[in-house]
């Protein structure tokens, strides 16, 4: 055997360390990869929805996409696009959304989805409801059984007697094991002083969120479930977003790319 013909036989086992982070990136360059000149878009809040702003900003800047406008679900995706060169427009300015592009939380087999743990609900409900495609990114760690799995549940409610507006919440889910729900709350400024009190997080939208956490996900038929949340007044939206999603683009870390419908 000659030597070459012996490395030829050996199989190197090549250690590829894919991270969150790059499978992010694939999923988003992925779903870019949908989107024409001409098209208004829905922009998303997150860390993979950064990901398509940069590649949206690189693809009108080497002129490979023209007269895309885009829609910014936050006020910070709105930072980000202004930085990264797109051009937007805000809800009703446009006739119609074509396709919007947002991360997730979690995505169950039926491609519901947990959405606002990044405090964006509202806004990406009203902008991804509006269009004709919603496409959502996602590595495959977003994946689970059922909603609620992997952590919060968001609802975001009016200031204003949020405490008996919590109350209700809870009602909704009476007795049922392991379920909490908490207003989320923030430090202010941590490194200011240990006493630091926390305050309530505040949307862009000047609201408040409940968080509702449920042991193994929350069961039951999501749709009623929906119905008696939005039927709570001082409930403004929750973060179920359930057939809204018309495609999922999942990096996996095995290096494949699929898409969910
Ligand atoms: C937004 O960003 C949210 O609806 C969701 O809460 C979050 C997902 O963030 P990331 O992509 O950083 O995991 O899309």
């Amino acid at each position: 055997v000659t030597p070459s013909a012996k490395a030829a036989a050996v199989t190197v086992a090549v250690a590829v360390t894919v991270t969150q982070e790059e499978l992010k990136r694939v999923a988003a360059h992925r779903a870019v990869e949908m989107v024409e000149s001409g098209m208004t878009l829905g922009l998303g809040t997150g860390s993979t929805a950064a990901h398509a702003l940069d590649r949206l900003g690189e693809l009108l800047r080497r002129e490979e996409l023209r007269g895309v406008a885009g829609v910014p679900t936050s006020l910070k995706t709105e930072a980000h696009a202004a930085r990264a060169g797109i051009p937007m427009l805000q809800l009703g300015e446009a006739p119609g959304i074509h396709l919007s592009i947002d991360g997730a939380d979690e995505v169950d087999p039926e491609l519901n989805l947990v959405k606002g743990r990044g405090g964006s609900l509202l806004r990406e409900k009203m902008i991804e409801g509006a269009g004709e495609r919603f496409v959502v990114i996602v590595d495959e760690s977003k994946l689970v059984p059922r909603l609620g799995c992997t952590g919060a549940i968001p609802v975001e409610v009016v200031p204003f007697g949020c405490l008996h507006t919590l109350g209700l919440i809870r009602k909704v889910f009476d007795g049922l094991p392991g379920f909490r729900a908490r207003l989320r709350t923030v430090v202010p400024n941590p490194k200011a002083s240990a006493d630091d009190q926390e305050v309530p997080f505040v949307t862009d939208n000047g609201n408040y969120i409940v968080e509702m956490f449920f042991d193994d996900g929350i069961r039951g038929d999501l749709r009623e479930i929906s119905d008696r949340l939005l039927h709570i007044t001082g409930v403004i939206e929750h973060g179920m977003f359930l057939g809204m999603a018309t495609e999922v683009v999942v990096a996996k870390k095995d290096g494949t790319v699929v898409v969910l419908h």
